[in-house]
């Protein structure tokens, strides 16, 4: 006889998780089994909107029936030839990826981590090929609180001490500035500088909108002394900000745009760096790779990962279906509120230092259905799909009103 109160699946599998996972993660207590566009499902039959989309990779909803059928189909026929052969997938993805974007070149890849990576590597490459910069010297100019990835390279040059502090020792030739200073990144660049890598808007540091004419600021800058302005995409582009790439908001072009999430719908880790000049062409066989980078199960995926987002007017409807939650969330009355900011459905609720923690309104959220993601500890982040309707947005501005 067990004499103990019945657990819950939820508490049931949170305890199973706990005791022997690696404890890098403090979710929220929903344990999901199900989803279908901007809605999920947890173990014990609730259902959610989604407001975070897995931090902007299930742009297109959750289990979206084209993906998955296409995902289906390939899985059925070839998954993996390594690049040793290759795949009758790799070509139409990248004619589609670049006929998109306008890209020239495309590197395959799987993380939006290895994209940034393969990004540095390039841009240190083209300095010392191209630009003529001595060997060793290459310097790469990065933003304070930017989010590009968990690497060593990368932590190496966060500025949040949770991601670095105890992993070093760490790659040298990073430079910090402050993000949105132009004149900032103007006085860092040396004749050593190969790169300048930047979020057109910073997600994890609280979606920090620059200030206007930054970017096209930044690129002059980068072509004026033949710098690389490389945009880190990951988390911006494919729609989430009412854009393709949010690097259209300011006209301008990126020499490398690193794109990956929702570059696959959810279904599978792909990413790619995409390239408009020729810092691509310095890599020669074997001296970068990947062995599940543009696999034909990968291209499959992205390739109708990127024909919805179009074919149904996801962009569109991120720009204006955001446009509108804004500014309902924007209207509520609530003295807790400080701002609410955004691009697209890339949104920010930031709340009054004193007004008892992000973590606390998402907790009030998760009851009401509705799940959503702090970010630092005033932040709360809002990124549902991008197939959300209006009626949606009005619903999750309802459930923000109601517990603010
Ligand atoms: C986690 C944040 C979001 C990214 C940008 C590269 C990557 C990311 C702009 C790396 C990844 C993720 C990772 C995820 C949480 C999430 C995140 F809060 F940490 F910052 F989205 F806002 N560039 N961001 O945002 O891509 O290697 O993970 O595929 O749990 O660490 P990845």
């Amino acid at each position: 006889m067990n004499h103990h109160a019945p657990v819950s699946a939820t508490a049931d599998l949170i305890a199973r998780e706990a005791r022997l996972g690696a404890a890098n993660y403090k979710p929220l207590d929903v344990v999901l089994t199900r989803g279908e566009g901007v809605h999920v499902w947890d173990v014990d039959g609730k259902q959610y909107l989604d407001c975070l989309s897995a931090y902007s990779a299930v742009n297109q909803g959750h289990c979206h029936p084209r993906i998955l059928a296409a995902l289906t189909q390939q899985a059925s026929r070839l998954t993996l030839t390594s690049r040793a052969f290759r795949n009758d997938q790799l070509a139409p993805f990248y004619e589609e990826i670049c006929a998109l974007t306008r890209a020239h070149k495309v590197l395959p890849m799987n993380s939006g981590a290895e994209a940034v990576e393969s990004a540095l590597k390039l841009a240190r490459k083209w300095g010392y090929q191209v630009k003529g910069v001595p060997d060793g010297a290459a310097q790469i100019i990065v933003c304070a609180d930017n989010f590009h990835g968990r690497t060593i390279a990368i932590v190496g040059f966060s500025s949040d001490p949770g991601s670095r502090e105890g992993f070093g020792p760490f790659p040298a030739g990073f430079i910090t500035v402050p993000f949105g200073d132009a004149a900032a990144l103007e006085a860092a660049i040396t004749p050593n500088t190969v790169a300048f890598l930047v979020e057109p808007v910073q997600g994890e540091a609280g979606v920090i909108i620059p200030p206007a004419g930054y970017l096209k600021a930044a690129r002059d800058l980068c072509t004026r002394h033949n710098v690389l302005f490389i945009l880190d995409e990951i988390q911006t582009g494919l729609g989430r900000t009412g854009k393709l790439l949010a690097e259209e908001h300011d006209g301008v072009e990126a020499d490398m745009t690193l794109l990956g999430k929702a570059l696959a719908g959810g279904f599978y880790p792909v990413s790619a760096v995409l390239s408009n000049n020729e810092a691509m062409s310095v890599l020669h066989p074997g001296e970068h790779g990947s062995t599940f980078g543009g696999n034909p199960l990968a291209c499959a995926v992205a390739r109708m990962a990127l024909k919805v987002l179009v074919d149904e007017d996801m962009i569109g409807n991120a720009a204006r279906v955001g446009a509108n939650l804004k500014g309902s969330l924007a209207a509520i009355a609530a003295p807790s509120v400080k701002d609410v900011r955004g691009l697209g459905l890339m949104i920010a609720v930031e709340l009054h230092p004193d007004a008892g923690g992000a973590r606390k309104v998402c907790e009030k959220l998760v009851t009401r259905g509705l799940l959503a993601k702090e970010t630092h500890d005033h932040t709360i982040r809002i990124a549902p799909p991008l197939i959300l309707t209006i009626e949606q947005a009005d619903w999750i501005a309802e459930q923000f009103a109601a517990v603010l």
